[in-house]
């Protein structure tokens, strides 16, 4: 191994390969400042990565009270010790000088300075006058996947019990609303099945949708360290993108986007023509199975070539190693909750794992992966559209449970519907019902469709907007109110990444200036609000994370996510625990179900389902006659035509997505030099003959346009499958010279000014990856390359024209064998 390596360039590290079955070798990454000696920090500081949803362990390395770099935690479950690019140098955007460090109140029109009461007290008193005049219903809560449970947790209960709000959703809308709908409509609940430990025994792992090498890098290297050990698995990748992934794969299939359901019911009625079902399985756990095969029974693999524009060998190949496999891995990611027919495409992915009965055992599992860092917790917790706990919000049994939890009536907690999803709540803000919107933790002017939308919906004069973030973005530009908050590496707390596993993150420094962690503020809130119980007492009891991590314990107790057998105490100096936790599972859950379904019983589930067609709720009654025993459901679903298809005026089609160093809205990454200068601008990928076809080379600064808007950036020419545009979605304002929205000089370079309002009509994710586009030249390249990298899916398709993508010495990271073995029980605060 490599002492220490640019990890700009080499963003994967090392090789560390182990054999099938093996544990996965240690790998201690660390990067410190410059000019600081490992041998002088003065303080470790446990925490894990908030820039993706791996739960990468590592703790912060503290010198006079600043962060002064980090390293991996040799002994966590989840990553061994290593560190992907973004966690390296990321903490550095922590002390930039531009932080929030005092509120901002709007006044004649601009944003000033203010103190915390005048801020808070704006908010109560609007609060209390719309709670007057317009009832709960008129204020919204709009939150993220990047706060803490104990946040999350809080603002469930003041938002549900407190203002009796049915609208309070994430940014996990946008992100794995598809991931928990899918859980739900196949095992009767949210909670995933599978385990990170499944990659140790997998022999065949499939990728849908999932660009694993760049947005969950380290899994990536574990997968990577297999493909070099003995008896290494073969990979199935389904991706219109030449990704890293799908570069080392058996076999890449790239579709036309938006057809993944035809892709899997062509999969499906392969591996049901060949009888590679387990009979037993299906006979024992499922329900449904019939349905399944005479709906995919004409899906031959030459039908889903004409929709998919994948060869039918191809597609038998795929099925034959799907088929074969001893035991199979699967996961899934934004290429199919973003794209069309997103729910009945995750849930027909759980299908193949039901038919082949793989599911439960070391290797056979399924990861409906998650995005971002703390999203599991912000479903668990009730602060999107689920009731705390996985309570069922149709079950009336459940309700009563949650209001007993809170000590308030049933009548409290609203559940005459499902809980509001954020598109309609920008829907309600628009049209004039919701008249205040709280939003923390998210940038949905840069982040949510169709932004010139967006931004007149938030400017509107009658809506009341307050931003809780870090910096001044280009959602906070638009609201009445901001407060300044602290973040990761300043507040303590838990969160929970995407195969269960709950890691504590300690508070390392001080916030900046008078920001405040994000429980401070909705506590104080609540306090001003002056909530109440059902007999007169506070209806929040808690003070700090602990108190209200004690208090989320009582809450989860008994539920599928039961963290009863968590404390603070328990998860300082060693690894991460899987959920559940309890008195019968002291140390954790690896895997679900490993003994048959256990979560779908009529009087137990999250849900009674949907239609995965129009998305319409079932009621109990319909459940019970389809699942009266509680079986996993096997639930069909024909292919439809994505809604935008392309045409003369828009003759491509368009998808949006990430790159390896850049996360979302670019506040943090953007403002880390080594991240920044990898990526530092907006481009537009193209295959090889649609740029010939147009006279268009590298480096030409292009306009992508749709019926939504347009951006400009340089062209870069990628093996990506011809027809397909692609632009990241990373590049708002704050950094360009005007730091606003584009006007009259600044071009527009968000991917979202083009993405349509259109969502799955189950789980009401947006649909980020499908549009129709035309793309035309601005200018020519005039010696000017894309500033997209090279070491990713972005990768030029002729390498000679394009510098390649360094770091250089300030991008330089240790790698070790064996520097976390003495840190075992250091760490701890
Ligand atoms: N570096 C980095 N890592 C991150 C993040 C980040 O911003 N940057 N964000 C985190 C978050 S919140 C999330 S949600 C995850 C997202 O992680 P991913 O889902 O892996 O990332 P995306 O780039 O959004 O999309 C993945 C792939 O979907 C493909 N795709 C597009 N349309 C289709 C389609 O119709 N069918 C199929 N099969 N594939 C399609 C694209 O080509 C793309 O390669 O990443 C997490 N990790
Ligand atoms: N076109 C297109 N659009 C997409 C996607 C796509 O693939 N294509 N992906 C979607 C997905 S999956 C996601 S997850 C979203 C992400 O979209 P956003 O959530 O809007 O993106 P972020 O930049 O992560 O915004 C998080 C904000 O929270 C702030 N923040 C960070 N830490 C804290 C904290 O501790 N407290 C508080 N109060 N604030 C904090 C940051 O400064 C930042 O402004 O984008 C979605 N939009
Ligand atoms: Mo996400």
């Amino acid at each position: 191994m490599d002492a220490s390596v640019d990890r700009i360039a080499r963003p994967w590290g090392s090789r560390t390969p182990y054999g099938r079955h093996e544990p996965w070798p240690t790998r201690v990454d660390t990067f410190l400042e410059e000019g600081v000696d490992q041998r002088a920090v003065q303080r470790w500081v446990q925490a894990a990565s908030i820039l993706h949803s791996d739960g990468d362990a590592m703790d912060i390395a503290v010198m006079d009270g600043r962060m002064v770099g980090v390293r991996g935690r040799a002994l966590d479950r989840v990553n061994h010790g290593r560190l992907g690019p973004k966690d390296l140098f990321g903490w550095q955007a922590n002390a930039s000088a531009d932080r929030l460090t005092r509120p901002l109140v709007r006044r004649d029109g601009r944003l000033v300075e203010c103190d915390w009461d005048t801020a808070m007290e704006r908010i109560t008193g609007r609060s209390r006058e719309l709670l007057d005049e317009r009832g709960p219903g008129s204020i919204g809560f709009y939150t993220t996947g990047q706060l803490y449970l104990e946040e999350y947790y809080t603002l469930a209960v003041l938002a549900r019990a407190g203002i009796g709000t049915n609208h309070l959703d994430g940014n996990t809308r946008l992100c794995t609303s598809t991931a928990a709908e899918a859980l739900k409509e196949s095992f009767g609940c949210d909670g995933q099945p599978g385990s990170y430990d499944d990659i140790d025994h997998a022999d065949v792992i499939a990728l849908f949708g999932h660009n694993i090498a760049e947005t969950q890098p380290v899994q990536w290297m574990r997968i990577l360290d297999r493909l070099e050990g003995a008896d290494p698995p073969r990979l199935v990748c389904v991706d219109p993108r030449p990704t890293q992934v799908a570069r080392r794969a058996a076999v890449h299939l790239a579709p036309r986007v938006g057809t993944n359901v035809a892709l899997l019911n062509a999969l499906l009625h392969e591996i049901i023509r060949t009888d590679r079902v387990d009979h037993h399985y299906i006979e024992a756990h499922t329900v449904g199975f019939d349905e399944l095969a005479s709906r995919v029974k004409d899906c031959t693999p030459d039908w889903a070539a004409g929709i998919c524009d994948v060869p039918a060998a191809r597609i038998g190949e795929a099925a034959e190693i799907l088929g074969t496999a001893d035991r199979l891995l699967s996961t899934v990611l934004q290429g199919v909750y973003q794209s069309h027919q997103a729910t009945a495409a995750a849930v027909q992915i759980n299908n193949l794992h039901l038919i082949r009965g793989m599911l439960g055992r070391p290797g056979a599992g399924i990861l409906q992966m998650n995005g971002q860092p703390t999203a599991q917790n912000t479903r668990e917790c009730g602060a999107n559209g689920d009731l705390p706990g996985f309570r069922n919000w149709q079950n009336d049994s459940h309700v009563a449970d949650l209001a007993k939890v809170w000590n308030v009536e049933p009548e409290t907690i609203p559940h005459y519907a499902p809980p509001t999803h954020a598109m309609q709540m920008f829907r309600y803000a628009e049209q004039g019902s919701i008249r205040m919107l709280w939003i923390s933790g998210t940038n949905p002017a840069v982040s949510l469709p169709e932004l010139s939308r967006i931004r007149s919906i938030l400017s509107q004069e009658r809506l009341f907007v307050v931003v809780q973030d870090l910096f001044l973005t280009e959602t906070a530009q638009l609201a009445d109110v901001v407060l300044p908050a602290a973040t990761w590496g300043e507040k303590t707390g838990t969160f929970t990444n995407a195969d269960r596993t709950v890691h504590l993150s300690d508070k390392a420094v001080d916030p900046p200036g008078e920001a405040r962690p994000d429980l401070d503020i909705f506590l104080d809130y609540a306090a001003r609000m002056d909530f109440r119980d059902k007999d007169g007492g506070p209806l929040i009891t808690w003070r700090d994370p602990q108190s209200a991590f004690e208090a989320w314990k009582r809450c989860s107790a008994g539920r599928p996510c039961d963290y009863t057998g968590l404390t603070y105490d328990r998860l300082r100096g060693g690894t991460g625990i899987q959920w559940p936790c309890n008195a019968e599972a002291p140390d954790g859950t690896g895997r679900l179900y490993t003994d048959g379904i256990d979560r779908a019983h009529p009087d137990v589930c999250e849900s009674y389902g949907k239609d995965l067609v129009t998305g319409a709720t079932q009621e109990v009654v319909e459940y019970r006659s389809l699942n009266p025993d509680g079986k996993a459901m096997i639930k069909a679903a024909g292919y439809l035509p994505p809604h935008e298809a392309p045409d003369d005026e828009y003759p491509f089609q368009l998808t949006t997505g990430r790159t390896l160093y850049h996360f979302h809205t670019r506040t943090k990454t953007g403002r880390a030099p080594q991240l920044n200068a990898a990526a530092p601008d907006v481009w537009v990928e193209a295959a090889g003959s649609d740029a010939a076809g147009l006279g268009l080379k590298e480096g030409d600064l292009v306009e992508v346009t749709t019926p939504r808007g347009a951006v400009r950036g340089r062209l870069r020419v990628t093996d990506i499958r011809p027809g397909l545009l692609f632009v990241p979605f990373h590049y708002g304002y704050w950094d360009t010279k005007a730091g606003h929205a584009p006007d009259g000089d600044t071009p527009a370079r968000a991917a979202n000014e083009t993405t349509v309002t259109d969502w799955d009509p189950v789980s009401k994710q947006p649909l980020f990856k499908t549009a129709a586009a035309a793309l035309r030249r601005v200018e020519h390249a005039d010696g000017n390359t894309a500033p997209a990298p090279t070491t990713t899916a972005s990768a030029p398709n002729r390498t000679d024209a394009v510098p390649a993508t360094t770091g250089g010495p300030s991008a330089l990271a240790a790698q070790s064998a064996d520097a976390g073995r003495d840190h075992r029980k250091e760490g701890t605060a």
